[in-house]
């Protein structure tokens, strides 16, 4: 039988600082803001919140370049802050999860500005250096925010690997001392009393040796190296000690973010019997829908998207659930339909994945549908990657609307509009000048426009929390998919000591008539919809309205 856990049963929430709420109008969401909220979160229902970097940083990526491990961002507010937020969190019977970035740190980091200083320093070898070859590059891997994975630097005359930024140097993995003091730090953590991690880019961590050039497919300047810098031979060694050193001494939650792991190497990942991670978020949903927006979700592959995991670790692992985070656009404008049936289709896609076995995560905003923002020209943007992005195509000669067009559907700065509160200029999240454009449909899409509407979005959130607490079936039972080949009925069942369940969503703008069922459907067993339901007598064929979800208890 599965093994229970608080984990397993837990609702997260992630909680992007910089634009969740601003407690002191300098435009900038700080702690004492997430703290002003967190009534909200708990009427919302919420177990555990993932807070994304709250450490010092240049914020060359927004916080994920880490300048001191163990301190508070200045704008974000103080370590005395931090830990009344703790307190503040336990006291509502939540917890508090922290993301956790080990590939790499800041170029700001004083163990990088030592590494630097000179190729005899200790710290040297803490970061990976390399000489030139033929007065280029060591080699030809493009970084994960293009351009070259590698940096020059004058004073020592060689080149430091970074997979993301040219801020974000990575850290060298095969040096025992520097895991240590890696491990160190953690730990400082844990025995603060915070309740575990997000293990932050989790599979790169690990290089392949040599660090050869990848094949080159030519036209790009440098070659996508992801076989030699993600989920590479040798990992698992790595993580294997990072948690014998620090997590086995917790009861803690940890979520790695681990893209590239297939569900046939998850056993390695988060095989209970292991004691490693939790759980780790897979991407294969995600990586379904084309930013260039020349193909629409396809059914068929989600189905198995999601399948794969959901029926890949039954038996010996647990799946952390979400469709939404700071690095993806607003699911509503990329599965749903954010104009005609923004209302159905947010509340659909909430059913459909929430139900699923696994921990659910929700990020800031989903709860009441945010969409994607407009953006007018390239200074609408902030992320380093877009940004990188858009000089590249510029270089290529593709013309600026189409470029700013491209961009703005794939862009991470979607996601990172200020949280909606109200209709005001500010959103309610700031009474300053917001850090970062909002949203214009704040006016309209806000939490205080739902807040007192159980038909809302917000409303559909709460009661999809509620019902997935009082019913072990939804969060232990078994997954198993239903009506497999139908084009727009997403279907499920979970099953657990004999109760049976049902999900059905019409993924769809268009009706979906006439499904027949194998088993008779009861109105007064319908637990959850999003459409008003009229009663209706018992009966296996089943008419869905777009974007139509309903639960129903069969056993
Ligand atoms: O993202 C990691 C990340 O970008 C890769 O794991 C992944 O390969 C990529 O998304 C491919 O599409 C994390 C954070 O979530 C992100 O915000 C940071 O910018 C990044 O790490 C660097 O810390
Ligand atoms: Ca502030």
């Amino acid at each position: 039988p599965i093994s229970r856990h608080w984990w397993k049963e837990a609702v997260a929430y992630q909680i992007y600082p910089r634009s969740f709420m601003d407690s002191n109008g300098d435009g900038i969401g700080d702690l004492n803001g997430i703290i002003i909220k967190l009534d909200y979160l708990q009427e919302l229902g919420v177990d555990v919140i993932w807070l994304c970097p709250m450490y010092p940083s240049p914020n060359d990526d927004n916080g994920y370049d880490i300048s001191d491990f163990q301190g508070i961002m200045a704008e974000f507010g103080t370590m005395a802050d931090f830990d009344r937020l703790l307190e503040e969190v336990h006291a509502r019977g939540m917890k508090l999860i922290l993301d956790l970035v080990l590939n790499h740190s800041s170029d700001e980091h004083p163990w990088f500005i030592e590494s630097r200083s000179s190729k005899d320093n200790p710290r040297r070898d803490w970061y990976i250096w390399r000489d030139g070859k033929n007065g280029a590059e060591p080699n030809n891997w493009e970084s994960i925010f293009k351009g070259s994975a590698w940096e020059y630097d004058q004073g020592t005359e060689q080149y430091f690997l970074h997979l993301f930024s040219r801020k974000q140097p990575d850290l060298n993995w095969e040096n025992a001392e520097m895991r240590q003091a890696l491990y160190a730090m953690v730990r400082w953590w844990l025995d603060k009393g915070i309740d575990g991690f997000r293990l932050d880019a989790i599979s790169h961590i690990k290089k392949e040796e040599g660090l050869s050039d990848a094949p080159h497919h030519g036209g790009q300047p440098y070659a996508a190296a992801w076989d030699k810098m993600m989920n590479v031979e040798g990992v698992i060694e790595h993580l294997d000690e990072l948690c014998r050193e620090t997590f086995h001494h917790y009861d803690i939650m940890t979520v790695g973010e681990a893209n590239g792991v297939s569900p046939a190497q998850a056993e390695d990942w988060i095989g209970e019997q292991h004691h490693r991670l939790n759980m780790i978020f897979a991407f294969d949903h995600v990586a379904l829908w084309a930013e260039d927006g020349e193909t629409g979700l396809d059914l068929g592959r989600l189905k198995q998207a999601f399948g794969r995991w959901q029926t890949g670790v039954a038996g010996f692992g647990w799946n952390a659930l979400f469709v939404e985070n700071h690095d993806v656009p607003r699911i509503v404008s990329k599965w749903g339909d954010s104009e005609r049936y923004w209302q159905q289709s947010a509340t659909a896609i909430a059913s459909l994945y929430f139900l699923m076995q696994g921990t659910p995560f929700i990020y800031q905003g989903q709860e009441i549908g945010m969409t994607n923002t407009r953006f007018e020209g390239i200074d609408d943007f902030d992320c380093v990657g877009s940004r990188n992005q858009y000089a590249q195509l510029k270089q290529q000669g593709m013309d600026e609307g189409h470029i700013i067009q491209t961009l703005a559907r794939g862009s991470r700065d979607n996601a990172r509009t200020p949280m909606q509160w109200d209709a005001g200029p500010g959103a309610g999240f700031t009474r300053g000048t917001p850090w970062f454009k909002v949203n214009p449909n704040t006016e309209t899409i806000n939490v205080a426009a739902q807040q007192g509407d159980p038909d809302s979005v917000l409303g559909f959130y709460r009661r999809l929390i509620r019902l997935r607490k009082a019913e072990p079936v939804l969060v232990y039972g078994s997954y198993r998919l239903e009506l497999e080949s139908d084009p727009q009925v997403y279907a499920y069942s979970r099953l657990l000591d004999g109760q049976h369940w049902l999900v059905l969503v019409n993924l769809s703008d268009r009706p979906a008539e006439q499904r027949q069922l194998p088993w008779p459907l009861r109105h007064e067993r319908l637990a959850l919809a999003n459409y008003p339901v009229e009663p209706h007598p018992a009966g296996d064929t089943l008419d869905l309205r777009p974007f139509e979800a309903r639960v129903y208890r069969l056993n």
